[in-house]
């Protein structure tokens, strides 16, 4: 056994990570994460005269060079590079236009293919890691032309500054949570006009900006949040969501002293395990503060759904049925397949600002070994509905649902 200090990067903070390698002398931290790195893209570059925010010239790629040079040279795997961060549209504290930025990307894309010359590990090509405007994001994707970006990255901070009182009344508010969906529409618009090459992906979101809220990110209501975005954005075709943070900050999957997972870590688990890549199109004709989102299940024949209640009053009945197939006696011998997998996430003690998460009442706690806990379903004959009570978030899977987008 061999054990090694590393030092990583995460979520802007600095830790020494311990990490233990049971298998040899090679240290294999790079097995279990995907690594992106974010490279500096104002190397070279000058103020405008004019324009103190406004950055012109060439990018000049000679540090990036080196550092993926050596990367590649050692045989890490790298799963993308990303330029720049948060210097589209108006910048936050420097800004460069769209043109020059398109010209830039295909250098680097030439500088990966030509390190990285296998296709199968080459390392995608992420940008602009910034926010969203519709006019530079076209014109960057114009610009730098087929196959060059892999990855177009935004950010999203829709809930505003993390200090805000009303957070937490945000973050629970079905009108308010849906305003965010118009900018995925346009985005994924976009990308179908100007660079089908492309995936959407969201390349960093807390929720809340300036370290998220104190009470509320870390907390079970975040989730209402969080999933909400997941189902979102993967409606409008989004291929990746980059959470921050894993570590720092109030909006941490894990906790920041201790470690230990906060409620969006299990939440976001879930996700992983039991919504499959295709996305179904879900909708109910209850009241708003009932959130539904449907995928082809990851595993297993049939389909996942994500019911999220943000109420706390109503519990919902929620029966599951495919629109295309509503004839009685097909719709009878469907439910008569097996019975359901449920999942219900629900608060410690009711309070929506606990750090503990209960999976179908039970507390979610690290194993004696710190090894995350089994999270097993609780099995539901399919003839009773899905009972959602006030202020819970429920995945279950219909194995025996056949729709046909998932056959
Ligand atoms: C790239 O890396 C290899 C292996 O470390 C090294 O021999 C070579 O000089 C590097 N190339 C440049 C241009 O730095
Ligand atoms: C981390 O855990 C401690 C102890 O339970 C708690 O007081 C604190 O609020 C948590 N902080 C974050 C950011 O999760
Ligand atoms: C339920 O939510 C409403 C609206 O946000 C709030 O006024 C009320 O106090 C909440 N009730 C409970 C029991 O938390
Ligand atoms: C129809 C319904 O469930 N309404 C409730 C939705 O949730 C809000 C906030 O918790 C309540 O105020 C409504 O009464």
């Amino acid at each position: 056994m061999k054990i090694s200090f590393v030092l990583l990067w995460i979520g802007g903070l600095k830790l020494n990570a311990t990490i233990i390698n049971v298998h040899g002398e090679k240290l294999e931290f790079l097995i279990w994460a995907r690594i992106t790195f974010g490279l500096n893209a104002l190397t070279g570059r000058k103020k405008s005269k004019d324009d103190h925010s406004l950055m012109i010239g060439d990018w000049n790629p000679k540090n990036a060079y080196d550092f993926m040079n050596y990367t590649a040279s050692k045989g890490y795997k790298i799963d993308s590079y990303e330029l720049g961060n948060e210097l589209c549209g108006n910048g936050v504290a420097a800004r460069i236009e769209a043109e020059q930025y398109g010209k830039d990307v295909i250098v680097l894309k030439k500088l990966v293919q030509e390190l990285y010359p296998d296709p199968i590990t080459q390392p995608k090509v992420l940008g602009p890691a910034g926010f969203y405007d519709k006019q530079w994001f076209d014109t960057f994707l114009q610009t730098s032309g087929p196959n060059v970006v892999d990855g177009l990255t935004h950010h999203i901070y829709n809930l505003g500054a993390g200090v805000d009182p009303t957070l937490i009344n945000k973050v629970q508010d079905p009108y308010f949570l849906d305003q965010i969906s118009q900018t995925y529409k346009v985005i994924s618009n976009s990308i179908e006009s100007f660079g089908p090459w492309a995936g959407a992906w969201v390349g960093e979101a807390g929720g809340a900006y300036n370290s998220g809220g104190k009470d509320v990110s870390h907390t079970f209501v975040d989730g209402f949040w969080y999933l909400d975005q997941l189902g979102m954005t993967s409606k409008f075709n989004h291929k990746v969501f980059c959470r921050q943070s894993l570590i720092g900050g109030n909006y941490g999957l894990l906790n920041t002293t201790t470690f230990i997972p906060n409620p969006d870590y299990y939440g976001a688990l879930l996700w992983h395990r039991l919504m499959g890549t295709n996305v179904l199109a879900a909708s109910h004709t209850g009241s708003p503060y009932l959130r539904v989102y449907s995928h082809c299940s990851k595993k297993t024949a049939g389909v996942s759904v994500l019911l999220i209640n943000m109420s706390n009053s109503t519990t919902f009945e929620v029966s599951v049925v495919e629109e295309m197939n509503l004839y009685p006696e097909q719709y009878k011998s469907m439910k008569d397949i097996d019975q359901r997998e449920e999942y219900h996430l629900t608060p410690k003690d009711g309070n929506i600002q606990s750090d503990v998460l209960l999976l179908n009442g039970t507390p979610l706690k690290l194993t004696e070994s710190f090894d995350i806990p089994d999270m097993n379903p609780q099995l539901v004959d399919s003839m009773f509905p899905v009972k959602v009570v006030p202020d819970s978030i429920v995945f279950a899977t219909l194995k025996g649902f056949k729709a046909q987008a998932c056959a």
